[in-house]
């Protein structure tokens, strides 16, 4: 650039060069010396704005000979350029450090989690503990079925062998479905157990089959380790040459695969719908057997009734009972949540006290 514009103190081009370099000198040093917003507006309309210096110098070109024009034309764009860069740089680094300084001074940890708005769900215990266990089930090779929880009295009962007026109805507290009107229909029961899904399973599926079958269920029935509406899971297996042992050998898996190595009783007990039947203990969670409110001072809870299904019911459904046989089993699972945590009653599961549990 000095080389085209030295040609002599007189010319009006070299003296526009020389203007050029003692304007970039107060520029870097106007620059070097800025410190703040008002400071770098001030440089940018010295020197760029519509009055700018170089706005000025700019506009001059135009009075110089025609062949100087395009030479320092250039040469002042070059420079206006280069300063108009490093006015933008320094602006930029200005903003940075602003930034940072705001930063420094709220005291905000950037590195810090953030606070969560709104606090996380879990699944409820009951649910988790059916999950868990038809997890269990599915790896045994049985399927999921389901059934209504407001059933008929035929499939809640006769179907399942219990003849009407039988006693052993009355283990089942029963409550009955009475329509706006008042009129009882003995016909239509809030199903106590989910053995009614056995009948409508093997209706529709006949043999062989393996299921198991979860839900809601309800009696008429409150103390510390019952509850008028709690929740079971119904097995079912029928096939050919299906034993007692085929049974026991499922259910004491389940049973160790669920809790681990824990004492475990089965002894003989009367379901209408099973020959022979059972009833499964655990070793009392709460007590380590020693004896407790919980197992009533005996060291066992009892968690499921179980049996070889009844030949009747086989033929009623259609099946064939002299070629297949088959076990069920009905567990407690509400019973099975309160021993897995240590609960002292079942009623905590159903009071949504979240400080409760979110323990669990
Ligand atoms: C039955 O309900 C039979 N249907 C089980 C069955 C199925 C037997 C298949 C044979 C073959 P039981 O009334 O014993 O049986 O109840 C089964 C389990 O449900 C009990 O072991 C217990 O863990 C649980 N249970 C019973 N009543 C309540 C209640 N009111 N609150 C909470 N859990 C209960």
């Amino acid at each position: 650039m000095s080389e085209s514009i030295s040609s002599g103190p007189t010319d009006p081009g070299a003296e526009i060069a020389q203007k050029l370099g003692t304007l970039r000198a107060e520029f870097e040093a106007k620059l070097a010396e800025a410190r703040d917003d008002a400071a770098l507006q001030r440089i940018k309309s010295d020197f760029f704005g519509p009055k700018g210096e170089l706005t000025l110098m700019s506009r001059s070109v135009g009075q110089l000979p025609s062949e100087q024009r395009p030479v320092m034309g250039k040469a002042i764009n070059e420079v206006k350029r280069a300063l108009e860069s490093e006015l933008d740089r320094k602006i930029q680094d200005h903003e940075a450090r602003k930034r940072d300084e705001e930063l420094r001074r709220s005291r905000l940890d950037m590195t810090l989690p953030g606070r969560a708005l709104h606090a996380k769900g879990a699944v409820h215990p009951v649910a988790r503990v059916m999950y868990e266990i038809s997890d269990i089930f599915a790896r045994m090779g049985f399927s999921v079925a389901t059934g209504p929880e407001v059933e008929l009295d035929f499939y809640n009962f006769e179907a399942l062998n219990f003849p009407p007026d039988h006693p052993a109805r009355d283990m089942q507290d029963t409550f009955f479905v009475r329509p706006p009107d008042g009129r009882a229909i003995k016909d239509l029961v809030l199903r106590t157990h989910t053995s009614p899904v056995q009948i409508r399973a093997m209706e529709r599926q006949g043999a062989p089959i393996r299921i198991i079958a979860p839900g809601r269920v309800y009696r008429c029935d409150q103390d510390a380790t019952h509850s008028p509406m709690f929740h079971q899971i119904e097995v079912l297996c029928v096939d050919e040459g299906v034993s007692f042992a085929h049974l026991k050998g499922t259910l004491t898996s389940f049973i160790q695969s669920f809790f681990g190595s824990r004492g475990v009783r089965f002894r003989p007990s009367f379901f209408p719908f099973v020959e022979p039947g059972a009833e499964v203990d655990m070793q009392c969670t709460m007590c380590g057997g020693e004896g407790c409110r919980i197992c009533k001072q005996t060291g066992w809870v009892e968690i499921l009734g179980a049996g070889m299904v009844h030949p009747v019911l086989l033929e009623s459904c259609g099946i064939d009972s002299e070629r297949y046989t088959g076990f069920a089993a009905g567990l407690g699972l509400d019973r099975i949540a309160l021993l897995r945590w240590g609960l002292d009653e079942l009623a905590h599961l159903y009071r949504s006290d979240v400080r409760f549990l979110s323990q669990i």
